[in-house]
């Protein structure tokens, strides 16, 4: 078999690159080894920036999200018992965020590859790469008991935190940055409407809680708890009970609960690869960087990451011009750090950090209070929450 693209991973980042190089006229087929079940169930990111919408709307693939989707003007920071509004919209010239679960994207976009004939191979397992410094790379792989061969000009490493890509590169090439942070999230969904018509961030002695939405009639929130935790330690009513001892605040804020549809962990880590290509390779989304969520900027980040690669991939096709490949790591890291800063600035704003004497709780609290009193620090946050538009990072 032979492709122009091969890209591993139907995640957003591979569905979406997969998508702008077709509607360039280029070829593509896209390994994943999960069914297309399980990756347009896998409930993870809900905010969208202003920019990662509007490429969705340009692709053609928007129609769903204009419908459901929720626009966000604001978001609530909550510490001790107080609210202040972060009215995003008025600080950034009118911009906004969308909330819209990651699953559904992904079933937007396996819909329109599907439609206009595009290929995604599901359950396909030990994807191997070879010949990534050559000019024809080829990917291996299993499908239904037999081994394939993909040929291809391109190798597009979409595959996530977890994938087999970046670990394709020889030793010594690639320099990894990395922290992990002491704590996870546990993350539920729950079929109640949401408490609040924004979404909230708090900062509380026990701990990060989180109330985000994902319709009038389904809620998505998250607690701060110990990465090493098991799951079973925290039956349903008592993250109801932890979630509304945080999310209390002077005014009598009443949180509903409701049936829990679907509870997880996830861990922090920020992770950055560098250079974020080898020969054919070009890596994309999580599996070149990894952002704790506390910022709402993974999903994000990988759109700006593909929409970059496939700018490189066409101008290569269209002029035999590689010079926007060969400088694709460079166009990508301004953005991928600057995310990379105000995720891990949101993480400690909010989060209890390890701090034996107190110092670092001293600092957030004088950083939030900062971000209530102070139009800039606040336009800053709005700023850097709504998203930078593309090509300005
Ligand atoms: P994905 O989504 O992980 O997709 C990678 C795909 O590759 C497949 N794969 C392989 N396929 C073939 N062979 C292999 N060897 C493979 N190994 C893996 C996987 O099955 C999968 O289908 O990566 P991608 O496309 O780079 O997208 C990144 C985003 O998923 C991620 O950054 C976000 O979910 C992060 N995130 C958020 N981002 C936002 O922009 N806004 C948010 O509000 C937000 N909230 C979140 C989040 C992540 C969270 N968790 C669970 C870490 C909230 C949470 C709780
Ligand atoms: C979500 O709705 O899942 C969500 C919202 C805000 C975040 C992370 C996740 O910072």
């Amino acid at each position: 078999m032979e492709t122009q693209v091969g890209i591993i991973g139907a995640g957003p980042a591979g569905l979406v690159l997969s998508h702008l190089l077709h509607l360039s006229g280029i070829e593509s087929i896209v390994l994943e080894d999960r069914s297309r079940e399980y990756v347009e169930k896998r409930v993870r990111a809900g905010v969208l920036e202003q920019n990662t919408v509007e490429l969705l709307h340009q692709m053609g693939v928007g129609e769903r999200l204009a419908r459901e989707g929720l626009i966000h003007r604001g978001i609530l920071l909550s510490r001790q018992g107080r609210r202040h509004r972060v009215a995003l919209s008025d600080l950034t010239g009118g911009r906004s965020i969308t909330i819209y679960g990651q699953q559904e994207v992904v079933k937007d976009l396996v819909a329109a590859r599907l439609q206009t004939g595009g290929t995604i191979h599901f359950d396909v397992s030990q994807v191997e790469l070879f010949g990534l410094d050559s000019g024809m790379p080829v990917l291996r792989y299993r499908k239904d008991g037999a081994t394939q061969h993909l040929r291809c000009d391109f190798v597009a490493g979409c595959d996530g935190s977890h994938g087999i890509a970046r670990p394709s590169i020889p030793e010594g090439v690639v320099r990894v940055f990395e922290r992990e942070y002491p704590f996870a999230w546990l993350g539920i969904l729950a079929a109640v409407a949401p408490s609040t018509e924004e979404l909230i961030y708090a900062r509380h002695e026990r701990g990060f809680a989180l109330h985000s939405l994902r319709s009038p009639e389904v809620s998505r929130l998250y607690i701060q708890v110990d990465p090493n935790c098991d799951l079973s330690e925290w039956p349903d009513d008592r993250v109801w009970e932890e979630l509304s001892i945080r999310l209390a605040s002077v005014d009598g804020f009443v949180l509903k609960d409701g049936p829990v549809l679907e509870k997880g962990l996830a861990v922090h880590r920020s992770v950055v690869v560098q250079p974020m290509q080898y020969g054919r390779l070009f890596l994309a989304g999580d599996a070149a960087h990894i952002v704790p969520p506390t910022g709402a900027k993974g999903l994000n980040l990988a759109v700006a990451d593909v929409r970059a690669l496939a700018q490189g991939i066409v101008r290569f096709y269209e002029k035999g011009d590689s010079s926007l490949l060969d400088c694709y790591t460079e166009r990508c890291l301004g953005r991928v750090w600057r995310v990379q800063q105000f995720s891990s600035y949101m993480t400690r704003l909010f989060h209890n950090m390890p701090d034996p004497d107190g110092f670092e709780e001293h600092l957030a609290h004088a950083e939030l209070a900062w971000v209530c009193q102070s139009e800039a620090a606040s336009r800053s946050l709005a700023e850097n929450y709504v998203g930078l538009p593309f090509d300005s990072a």
